[in-house]
């Protein structure tokens, strides 16, 4: 393994094609911190996903490029183990460079590391909160047009039952599921299992994160599998939500448990139980996508994540694009995380960076 030579931070901001609105918020461009590690033998790269402002989790993008270069970086330029609590997203990113610098330099790719065997995954979308049901069928119907085989729609308290009968109506067999992003609360019961007509594939996160005992009170009252996704910060608290009864399906996003590591912890002891799983997505730029689809590609993950292509998100992404293929993305099979960066369109959107050495 490389040491390390120097880490630099690249504050970015890229924005939307369209803007994206869920119970979290409006968000119109992708923040990010895009973290360059340089070793002996490499340059490793990864993308921190913390969104702009601390609605999702506790993290955010400019916390994030913060913790990461006066805490996590420095640490590990000096060859210790941080000592910081919490930020899973930072922690991740500076995981997920290390691992790519470290594979570009055996020559070997993230999927070979991981040990998959699909060269593709299919590919999902999801649709953000809007008050035209018209436009939002338009838009469901020119993403199916496009391939994608599975639409999820976030919904909020007054946005639930008209959009999905609605699109279940226009679009029968449709793989479909609904994110609720904890708007809603346990009185909420009888309001979900109006849903239960609509053979939703699942219902994503309804209730407060930390709400395990309130998920496993919901799914005993509605017919809709529920899914988690804030609510599983870790293989512990996965285990827990299991145990519960709280969710029947898991959400898993590599960042929001703090890298591949718990990642595939998670994804092991969710197949040991019979659980399936799905990768999450938190508006990556193509460096996370490589990660994220190379990830979707373990046995474990039996469902469509949300993979979309890059054309989804961005006009100009700062790698090579992800494309759809028949529905699917390929699995990158190039060294590490298996995709180019175009430095230009990098710097293009940078609006801040650092660069930390080792001397
Ligand atoms: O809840 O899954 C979520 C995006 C940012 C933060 C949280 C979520 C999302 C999405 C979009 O649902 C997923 C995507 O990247 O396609
Ligand atoms: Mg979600």
């Amino acid at each position: 393994m490389g040491q390390l030579r120097g880490v630099t931070l690249h504050r970015i901001v890229l924005p939307f094609r369209r803007q994206f609105i869920s119970a979290h918020g409006i968000e119109i461009a992708k923040h990010a911190t895009i973290v360059e590690v340089t070793t002996d033998d490499a340059t490793g790269w990864s993308e921190c996903s913390a969104l702009r402002r601390p609605t999702y989790s506790s993290e955010y993008a400019d916390g994030a490029f913060a913790i990461l270069r006066d805490e996590l970086v420095p640490a590990a330029i000096a060859g210790c183990a941080s000592d910081v609590v919490g930020h899973p997203f930072a922690k991740a990113a500076l995981e997920h460079a290390l691992l790519d610098a470290n594979l570009r330099a055996e020559n070997i790719s993230l999927a070979t590391y991981l040990g998959v065997e699909r060269p593709s995954v299919p590919a999902g979308v999801a649709l953000g909160l809007t008050r035209d049901l018209a436009a939002l069928i338009d838009d469901v119907a020119a993403c199916v047009a496009e391939g994608y085989q599975r639409v999820k729609l976030k919904i909020a308290p007054g946005w639930d039952v008209v959009p999905v009968r609605a699109v279940r109506l226009a679009f029968p067999h449709l793989d479909l599921h609904v994110d609720a992003n904890s708007a809603y609360t346990r009185d909420d019961a009888d309001l979900l299992a109006t849903l239960d007509p609509f053979t939703l594939q699942m219902i994503e996160q309804p209730l407060a994160a930390e709400d395990l005992e309130g998920h496993a009170v919901l799914a005993s009252r509605i017919a809709t599998p529920i899914c988690l996704d804030e609510s599983i910060a870790s293989a512990r608290s996965c285990i827990r939500a299991l145990d519960l009864g709280s969710c029947r399906v898991v959400n898993l996003k590599p960042g929001r448990v703090g890298g591949v590591s718990e990642a595939i912890r998670i994804h092991d002891l969710c197949v040991a139980r019979g659980v399936p799983l799905w990768c999450g997505g938190m508006f990556e730029t193509g460096i996370g996508r490589a990660l994220n689809v190379a990830i979707a590609a373990l046995p474990g993950f039996t469902l469509t994540g949300d993979l979309s292509a890059s054309q989804r998100f961005f006009d100009v992404d700062i790698t090579d694009p992800f494309v759809l293929t028949d529905g699917r993305l390929r699995v990158p099979t190039g060294p590490g995380i298996g995709v180019a960066i175009d430095t230009n369109q990098l710097r293009s959107c940078t609006i801040g960076s650092v660069t930390l050495r080792r001397d």
